[in-house]
């Protein structure tokens, strides 16, 4: 095991410490993706502020919330940790570092989970009332899918209409939000392997129900009650796991409606906006309405032509973005830290919003252009927007209203004959694999067992192991460079990778969803396993294979969860076992800590390159980046320098990859048990 064998990769500390993190704030220009670069200019020069100026504006930040010792969860305080003695090194209840440390960790965790999951309650919904007529505009799309899952859940699903299982499967995921008793989330029990169910079980992590996990979280976390950082942190654990939960159903759930991800090529980065077209941009992450949006604009083209519009243009940021991307091949606008100057080129006639991951900054950018912003959630307006209440009994009149203010809104630009700026940049894409569709791929060479050709791969050596790709932006790291100095890193280490959220969208963005970043960049193992799958595929594929493989949403972490569950259970071991490492890059929002927390609990080692809050605790750090490899088999690798952290991420799949080796070359010579040790 050579590269494990360097102890410089086995220290959980950062390779830069906290102070020099940070290089040249003042820059406003931290990012290496080349639209955003022209936009900043633009920016600039029209003093128009966005989340670049803003983020220099707060430097440097402060040290004690970017520890996580900062504690405002009683207006006694706010209280902050200034030593290590005295009573100064406490808060005035006397929670020390590790105490407040924790709990705003879980208290993250809580945030996350809460935002998956009521994503997930409302999909759930949606198929609830349309099983029962009151949501006349949606429908079935993927009945083999609600058969599946019906029957993964344990329903009966013989001499069942489709419409009497869509309700059955619906009840099924609201009863995971609340149900009375001990009983735990039926979605995550029906998918996890069963030695995962039984390490859970053990340490008391099961989640029962959604909603009640993240309500035991903040009441554990309340002035006065839980103090104990392990104790919290193994509560922030089950709640992390109910977030997989929600995750899980929303992805089931939105398969069963709109359709399970195929293979589709697109393109991405602003040179998608098309100034003689009504630009309509999607944002957000729930694909209830973003979805209706996309099949509505396919029936209002002509109005749009009547408006002297060569047609509609609709492109997405952010996961609502991947959702529509995945499942009808709607161009990536940009991602998340570039939201804004997606708007700031003028060209965008309506952007249109539901729940997450949405800049209060927008407004002030649209306000300098014909922009309309549209809010549709009534938990999520922001001032001086337009508020279109999303119905989804008029599912469809709602999207037609939007569309139809935004073809409105390009007259004013075409009136107005104001100048737009849209970049020149885009690369194409190819996106669009859910589980089944990368199944489907390895079917093609192995019919019987699809998931041996992933295994087999890694057994012989052509493939390093898998690496999945989640998580945000954060400007601490410079836009997308540590997103792709990670991925350029492990495709030349023959690492195959997987990957959701905006780390794909700065994949896309970077031409890296392409078989010409197969050719630049992938390792000769990875190229042949890519060259081999798409050899066996051609005859359905739009195109060559990509160098990393878009699996959707940030809820559809869930299908990375299932693929590496297949994989254990192909290797007859549990997860920790598996050559599977996680990465999120540019990680920011709760929901990554969320992710990441059921990630390593899951047992999969998870790179983090953006620090969250943990610094201010030796103890809570320990449990984190150490202990949690000892109980769960995964662990946090917490580091900002994305090559020290590529090698990291390679250490861990190496070592995975050689004991596992061992441990089936023991097994077979001597004829034993395959060795359950992680
Ligand atoms: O849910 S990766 S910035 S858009 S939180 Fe948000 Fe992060 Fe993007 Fe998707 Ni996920
Ligand atoms: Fe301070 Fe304790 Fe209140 Fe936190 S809970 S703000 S540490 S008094």
């Amino acid at each position: 095991m050579p590269r494990f064998s360097d102890t410089s990769l086995q220290n959980s500390k950062p390779s830069v410490d906290r102070k020099n993190r940070i290089k040249d704030p003042k820059n406003i220009k931290r990012t290496v993706d080349p639209a955003a670069l022209e936009m900043l200019d633009f920016t600039s020069e029209n003093n128009i502020i966005t989340a670049f100026d803003r983020w220099s504006a707060q430097q440097p930040q402060c040290a004690f919330g970017y520890q996580g010792i900062c504690c405002r969860i009683c207006f006694a305080g706010p209280c902050r940790i200034k030593g290590d003695e005295g009573p100064g090194s406490m808060g005035i209840c006397g929670a020390k570092d590790y105490t407040i440390v924790a709990r705003n960790a879980v208290r993250m965790m809580a945030g996350g989970c809460s935002a998956h999951s009521d994503h997930g309650r409302e999909i759930a919904n949606v198929l609830y009332h349309m099983a029962e007529g009151h949501a006349p505009d949606y429908e079935i799309r993927d009945a083999d899918k609600l058969r599946r899952v019906a029957k993964r859940i344990g329903l009966e699903v013989e001499g069942k209409s489709d419409i009497e299982l869509a309700k059955e499967v619906a009840l099924a995921a609201l009863e995971d939000f609340g149900r009375p008793g001990e009983e735990k989330c039926t979605f995550l029990k029906s998918t996890l392997c069963e030695k995962r169910i039984k390490k859970f079980e053990e340490t008391d992590v099961f989640p029962r129900a959604i909603d009640r996990e993240v309500v035991e979280v903040m009441h554990r976390t309340h002035v006065g009650v839980d103090a104990d950082p392990v104790n919290i942190i193994f509560g922030g654990i089950k709640c992390a796991l109910a977030d997989l939960n929600g995750e899980q159903l929303s992805t089931d759930i939105s398969d069963i409606l709109f359709g399970t991800p195929k293979p589709v090529m697109s393109e991405a980065n602003l040179g998608v906006l098309d100034p003689d077209k009504v630009n309509i941009i999607v944002h957000g992450h729930n694909p209830i309405l973003s979805q209706m949006v996309v099949d509505t604009a396919r029936e209002m083209e002509e109005e749009a032509k009547a408006a002297g519009a060569t047609g509609i243009q609709l492109s997405g940021i952010c996961c609502t973005g991947n959702e529509v991307l995945m499942r009808n091949g709607v161009p990536i606008a940009t991602s998340y830290m570039a939201q804004e100057l997606a708007i700031a080129t003028g060209a965008v006639d309506v952007m249109v919003v539901d729940v997450q991951c949405i800049m209060p900054g927008l407004r002030n950018v649209a306000e300098c252009f014909h922009t309309k912003l549209v809010t549709t959630m009534s938990i999520s307006k922001i001032p001086g927007s337009y508020h279109f209440a999303f119905d989804e009994a008029h599912a469809k009149e709602s999207a037609a209203g939007v569309i139809r203010l935004a073809i409105e809104t390009f007259k004013t630009r075409k009136a107005s004959g104001r100048p737009v700026n849209v970049p020149k940049i885009k690369n194409k894409l190819m996106a669009g694999f859910s589980l089944e569709a990368l199944l489907d791929l390895f079917a093609a060479i192995n019919p019987e067992n699809p998931i041996k050709v992933l295994t087999d791969a890694i057994d012989s050596g052509e493939i390093a192991g898998v690496c999945a790709l989640a998580g945000c932006n954060n400007l601490e790291a410079v836009y997308e460079k540590n997103h792709t100095e990670i991925i350029k890193e492990m495709a030349k280490n023959n690492v195959f990778m997987v990957g959701t959220g905006c780390v794909m969208q700065a994949a896309a963005k970077h031409g890296l969803l392409t078989y010409e970043a197969v050719e630049e960049y992938a390792g000769p193992g990875l190229k042949a396993f890519i060259d081999r799958l798409y050899e066996a595929n051609k005859d359905k594929l739009p195109d060559k294979l990509p160098l990393a493989f878009h699996m959707g949403s940030c809820v559809d972490n869930s299908r990375i969860f299932n693929l590496w569950t297949a994989m254990a259970n192909e290797y007859g071991v549990d997860v920790p076992k598996v050559p599977f490492v996680a990465s999120a890059p540019e990680a920011m929002s709760e929901k990554a800590v969320a992710i990441g927390t059921w990630v390593i609990s899951n047992g999969i080692p998870c790179h983090v390159g953006a620090m969250p809050p943990l610094e201010g605790s030796n103890l809570v750090w320990s449990v984190v980046t150490c202990i949690a490899h000892d109980v769960f088999g995964g662990n946090f690798i917490l580091e900002t320098d994305p090559q020290v952290a590529a090698k990291k991420l390679l250490a861990a799949l190496e070592y995975r990859a050689w004991k596992l080796r061992i441990h089936k070359k023991a097994a077979e010579e001597y004829g034993t048990e395959l060795c359950q040790a992680f």
